[in-house]
C-alpha cells in the first residue's frame, strides 16, 4: 500500500468546533477549547494517522469581522491555513445555520477554495432535530460547490470517523510528514501557554479574555525528572490585575492548579508551574508578543 499525506484546514466562524474537532481527530488534546468565541488565535497543527494516511489538521482561529490589530493577525493566519492546505473543512454549526459570518466566509472560499477540495461539515448536529439538517445541507450546497457534506457532532464523535476515512483517501499520496509518533506541531512551551491561557479565558469574564495573552518565559528541567515552568500573563490594566489574583489571590491560584494537572497529564511527569501577572497596556501592539502567539505581526497591519 502507498502512504498518504497532506494538511487539512479545519475552518468557519469563532466556536464552531474546529478546535473540538482537532482533538477528536488527533485522540488527544492538543488544542485548547472554551464556550467563548476567538479562543485559538493561531494555526494549531494536530497529527491524526487513517490507515496508511497521515491527516495534519491544521486547526485554525475563527473568522470574524476584525476590529484590533490581533484580530487581524487572527483572520489572516486562518486564512493562510486554508491557502496551505490540500483539503479545507468548513464548520458550519447546525443550530446557527447559515449567519452573516458564515456568508462572508463562503465568498471568501470562492477564491481560496480554487483548485482544492472544499468539504462542509455541519458540527453540533447533537443540538438539532435531525429534520433540520437536510434544509441546511441543501441551502450551503446551493451557496458553494462543496466535495461533500459531512453531519458531524465534534464533542459527542458522531460521524467523525466517517469524516476522517474520506479525508485519508482524498489526500495525495507521498511519504507522511511527521514521525509515526507525533502527534503535534507546536513547541511545548507554547502548549503550556495556551493551556494556562484556557484556564484563565473558563475563568475571566467579559472582555478580560480578550485583552490577555500567556507566555512560558523559562523552563528548566530539573534532575529529579521533574520540569519547572515559568510563566507571565501580560494584561492591560492595574484593575486587570487585580481580577486576575482575585481575592486573596484565589483566582491565580486555580488556574494554575488547573493548567499544573493538565501539563502534568500532557507531559507524563511532575510539574511546578509559576504564574506572574505583569501589566503592559500595549502589549496588542508589540511585535514580540505575536511571535510568541505564533502569528505574523504584519499581518495585523490595516
Ligand atoms: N453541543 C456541542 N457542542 C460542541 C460541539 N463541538 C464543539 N462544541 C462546543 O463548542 C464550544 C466551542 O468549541 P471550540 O472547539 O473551542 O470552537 P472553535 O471553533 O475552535 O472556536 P474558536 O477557537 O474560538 O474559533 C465549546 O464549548 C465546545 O465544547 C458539538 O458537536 N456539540
Ligand atoms: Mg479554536
Amino acid at each position: 500500500m502507498t502512504n498518504r499525506a497532506g494538511f487539512v484546514a479545519l475552518i468557519g466562524e469563532p466556536n464552531a468546533g474546529k478546535s473540538t474537532l482537532t482533538n477528536r481527530m488527533v485522540g488527544a488534546k492538543v488544542s485548547i477549547v472554551t464556550h467563548k468565541v476567538q479562543t485559538t488565535r493561531a494555526r494549531i497543527r494536530g497529527v491524526a494517522l487513517e490507515g496508511e494516511a497521515q491527516i495534519v489538521f491544521v486547526d485554525t482561529p475563527g473568522l470574524f469581522r476584525p476590529r484590533r490589530r490581533l484580530d487581524r493577525a487572527m483572520v489572516a493566519a486562518a486564512w493562510g491555513g486554508a491557502a496551505d492546505a490540500d483539503i479545507i473543512v468548513l464548520l458550519v454549526e447546525a443550530h446557527r445555520g447559515i449567519t452573516e459570518g458564515v456568508e462572508r466566509i463562503l465568498e471568501g472560499l470562492e477564491d481560496i477554495g480554487k483548485g482544492r477540495r472544499v468539504a462542509l461539515a455541519i458540527n453540533k448536529i447533537d443540538k438539532v432535530p435531525s429534520e433540520r439538517l437536510l434544509k441546511l445541507t441543501q441551502d450551503l450546497n446551493q451557496r458553494f460547490d462543496f466535495a461533500e457534506t459531512f453531519m458531524i457532532s465534534a464533542e459527542k464523535g458522531h460521524g467523525t470517523e466517517h469524516l476522517k476515512t474520506w479525508l485519508a483517501e482524498q489526500l495525495p499520496e507521498g511519504p507522511w510528514l511527521y514521525p509515526e509518533d507525533q502527534i503535534a506541531d507546536l513547541p511545548m512551551r507554547m502548549i503550556a501557554a495556551e493551556m494556562t491561557r484556557e484556564k484563565l479565558t473558563l475563568r475571566l469574564h467579559q472582555e478580560l479574555p480578550y485583552q490577555m495573552t500567556v507566555e512560558t518565559e523559562s523552563w528548566e528541567e530539573r534532575k529529579d525528572g521533574s520540569a519547572r515552568i515559568d510563566q507571565v500573563i501580560y494584561v492591560m490594566r492595574d484593575g486587570h490585575k487585580g481580577i486576575v489574583l482575585g481575592n486573596r489571590g484565589e483566582t491565580i491560584k486555580a488556574v494554575s492548579k488547573a493548567a499544573r494537572e493538565e501539563l502534568t497529564e500532557f507531559l507524563g511527569r511532575r510539574v511546578h508551574l509559576f504564574l506572574q501577572v505583569k501589566v503592559r497596556p500595549n502589549w496588542l501592539e508589540e511585535k514580540e508578543r505575536y511571535s510568541e502567539m505564533g502569528l505574523d505581526f504584519k499581518d495585523g497591519n490595516k
